[in-house]
């Protein structure tokens, strides 16, 4: 028998971007269930194109081409863009260029809802001794964060001005399992992340929430309280990996930036020039 859908509720047509990305990779069969048609889109290669799929290979930053990519869209998982930090110019095309041009071709097609993947790198200068929560002000590590942090304030003004709603999630680090140290608090199985992005796309309301993307951590700096109508659950955990983590890395240098705050090693790197 295979598994309970999370959802019973269905779109018309979804779309997908960032399809080829890591993150893509697990959500695009997963949102199969979600939708009568999925339409994929990346940059880069988007490899076999199943039943029930539409396939789009195209730029953000390419208006002409996001807007076509829009049409007949229903509502957006937004994962598209550059994913670490880096140089500003290329976030600047990917991640600023490119969601705004989503969001203008989502209002233009009266697209109802995005999930959009800011991530926690917008939060990332606070500390790893404090707990914080989505209504505390924005310390957005690097260029990387700070697009993420533009694409979170693109979402209130679409929404204050349009009503077209988002549930931003600022994902902490979704792999197949924690990393290091810092991953202990900031980790999210990607059968959480389903959970998260289906309960984004189905909600009742939402207006523009935030919420972080993490499992059920015993360790956490995220406090998710205010978006507790998303109605997600994680079911997951960093703690079976603790042992293991914590004996490859059993010394933690208290001076290095990268361990003091929430961003991690984004926190230290650059500038570019
Ligand atoms: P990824 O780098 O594997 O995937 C991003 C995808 O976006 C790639 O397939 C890439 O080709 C595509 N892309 C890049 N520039 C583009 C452009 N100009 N036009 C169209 N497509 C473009 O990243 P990943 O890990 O899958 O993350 C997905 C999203 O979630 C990203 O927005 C990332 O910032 C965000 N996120 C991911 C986290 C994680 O732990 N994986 C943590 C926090 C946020
Ligand atoms: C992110 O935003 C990145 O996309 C991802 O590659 C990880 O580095 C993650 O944050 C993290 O903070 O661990």
């Amino acid at each position: 028998m295979s598994p309970a859908p999370i959802s019973t509720l269905r779109f018309p047509r979804l779309l997908l971007t960032g399809a080829a990305g890591s993150l893509g990779q697990q959500l695009r069969p997963r949102l199969k269930a979600c939708c009568d048609v999925l339409r994929v889109s990346d940059v880069a290669e988007l490899g076999r194109v199943a039943e029930g799929e539409e396939a789009v290979q195209a730029a953000l930053q390419d208006k002409a081409a996001v807007h076509e990519l829009l049409r007949g869209v229903d509502a957006v998982v937004h994962l598209g863009g550059i994913s670490v930090e880096g140089p500003f110019e290329p976030i600047l095309q990917a991640n600023i260029v490119g969601s705004y041009n989503l969001y203008e071709a989502a209002r233009r097609h009266g697209v109802r809802r995005i999930v959009y993947a800011s991530s926690n790198h917008v939060t990332g200068f606070y500390r790893q001794d404090e707990v914080i929560d989505a209504t505390m002000p924005m310390r957005p590590d690097g260029h990387y964060g700070l697009s993420k942090a533009f694409g979170e304030n693109l979402a209130q003004f679409y929404f204050d001005r349009y009503g077209l709603e988002t549930v931003s999630l600022r994902i902490g680090s979704s792999f197949p399992e924690p990393k290091d140290r810092r991953m202990l608090a900031t980790w999210m199985s990607f059968d959480d992340l389903e959970r998260l992005v289906v309960a984004s796309l189905t909600a009742p309301v939402v207006g523009h929430t935030v919420i972080y993307g993490m499992s059920d951590n015993t360790t956490t700096w995220w406090n998710n309280t205010p978006a507790r109508h998303v109605g997600y659950r994680p079911l997951d955990s960093s703690e079976p990996f603790r042992a293991a983590v914590e004996a490859r890395q059993p010394v933690l240098d208290l001076n290095d930036a990268a361990t003091l705050f929430q961003g991690g090693g984004f926190v230290t790197k650059g500038p570019f020039d």
